[in-house]
């Protein structure tokens, strides 16, 4: 069939809207008519080139929600007319990393899904003149209709609707997760975010959620301060207007009696590492943890002096916010439709598919914290 789609040709270009070709769904395989999609700044972050992983021509885009329109062979799970998220990260619940029940990073496709294509090592994808064009993150939800393995979709509730819960697809779950499944907070901590954007801000409602009684928001961006309160920051620092965001932090903390101070958890949701250093070195000795969501360029790597951790702090990372996501993405939609978590405050602009490179201009000027592209 010919579908319509957003194609990142190279690294650096403008997204190019065009008809492309899109075969069938193949054995343990699902075609999904993508309804609404988010831009992640992920997506943003691998069509700039800064991606290791990166490979043009491709389709982005992986934070998503759609129906299924047609299964191939054998595939059980779902069926014509389920409502579903795409998952960057699967769940086969037959790996060794899905066994373990120590992590949510399923194993199974993840060579494949890192090379741009579907398991038996092909593409669904070519242009009107047969030239292959590579999925991404196994989702391409840059497309009205994409192909996944049926371990990479997650089946939701039939009245969610999709302009707000393709959120859930990455952002959402991410900033929640990471605070629910990764840090695992609890009531009464104090933690510090680092970058108020599509994720820190959910990072903001999951400590909210956790119970959390101190949320510094750290961003140079003096406008997400406002963001920030929206969703339950209850102090601001923006580095520009401060010596050492590491000082300040730490002096926030204390109580007359701990005189220590420091962040019983931080979060990176910036993707820069001297930002890492900080948000690890403003939590307090002893326990501390600071959890990196930040996707960082080829190349960078993190530092600090390894006496932050000799007493007692703790690196760690999350993809996905921990989120097994066969399991874990139709309980965010319930909380949602819950009204547990808000998910329509932060969906600031909604684009057309045409429109969809105004949508990163605005993530990169700072004024959008989720645009979704509603097919
Ligand atoms: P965003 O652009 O919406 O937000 C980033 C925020 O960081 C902005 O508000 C910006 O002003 C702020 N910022 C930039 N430099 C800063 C600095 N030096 N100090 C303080 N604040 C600073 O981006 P986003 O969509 O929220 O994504 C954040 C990061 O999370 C990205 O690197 C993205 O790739 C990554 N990400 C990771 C996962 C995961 O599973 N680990 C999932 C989604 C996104
Ligand atoms: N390809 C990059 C890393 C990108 C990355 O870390 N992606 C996150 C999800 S970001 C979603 O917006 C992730 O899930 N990582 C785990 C994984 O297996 O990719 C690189 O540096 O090579
Ligand atoms: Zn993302």
């Amino acid at each position: 069939m010919r579908t319509r789609a957003a194609v990142a040709t190279q690294a650096g270009k403008p997204l190019e809207i065009m008809e492309v070709n899109l075969e069938g769904p193949r054995a343990g395989e699902v075609m999904v008519e993508v309804r609404a999609t988010g831009l992640c700044h992920t997506d943003d972050f691998t069509l700039s080139g800064a991606d290791p992983e990166g490979l043009f021509p491709a389709i982005l885009g992986h934070e998503g929600a759609g129906v299924v329109v047609e299964v191939g062979e054998g595939v059980r799970s779902v069926k014509p007319g389920d409502h579903v998220i795409p998952l960057y990260t699967p769940e086969c619940r037959e790996c060794p990393s899905c066994l373990s029940r120590k992590t949510n990073l399923c194993t199974s496709i993840r060579a494949t899904q890192g090379q741009g294509v579907m398991p038996d090592g092909s593409s669904r994808f070519t242009t009107l003149d047969g030239d292959p064009i590579l999925h991404y993150m196994g989702c391409s939800t840059f497309s009205n209709f994409t192909v996944l393995p049926e371990i990479a979709v997650a089946k939701i509730r039939e009245d969610a609707p999709f302009d707000k819960v393709c959120y859930i697809g990455c952002g959402v779950t991410t900033g929640v997760g990471a605070v629910i499944n990764t840090a695992k907070v609890e009531i009464g901590a104090k933690a510090a975010v680092f970058g108020l954007g599509g994720i820190g801000l959910n990072v903001i409602q999951g400590l909210r959620l956790a119970g959390a009684d101190m949320i510094i928001g750290v961003d140079i961006n003096p406008a997400k301060k406002e963001w920030g309160e929206r969703f339950g920051m209850t102090h601001f620092i923006n580095p520009k207007e401060c010596d050492n965001v590491v000082q300040e932090i730490v002096e926030m903390t204390k109580t007359p009696f701990d005189r220590i101070g420091g962040a019983d958890y931080s979060f990176d949701c910036t993707g820069n590492v001297q930002v890492m250093r900080d948000a690890l070195e403003c939590t307090h000795r002893g326990w501390g943890q600071s959890i990196i969501i930040g996707v960082a360029p080829a190349g960078a790597e993190i530092a600090t002096r390894p006496f932050q951790l000799v007493t007692g702090r703790e690196w760690k990372g999350t993809a996905f916010g921990g989120a097994r996501g066969r399991t874990d993405v139709p309980q965010i939609v319930e909380w949602y439709m819950e009204g547990k978590i808000e998910i329509d405050p932060m969906i600031t602009h909604t684009l057309t598919l045409d429109e969809i490179n105004k949508g990163f201009d605005m993530m990169h000027a700072g004024e959008s914290i989720r645009s979704v592209v509603v097919y």
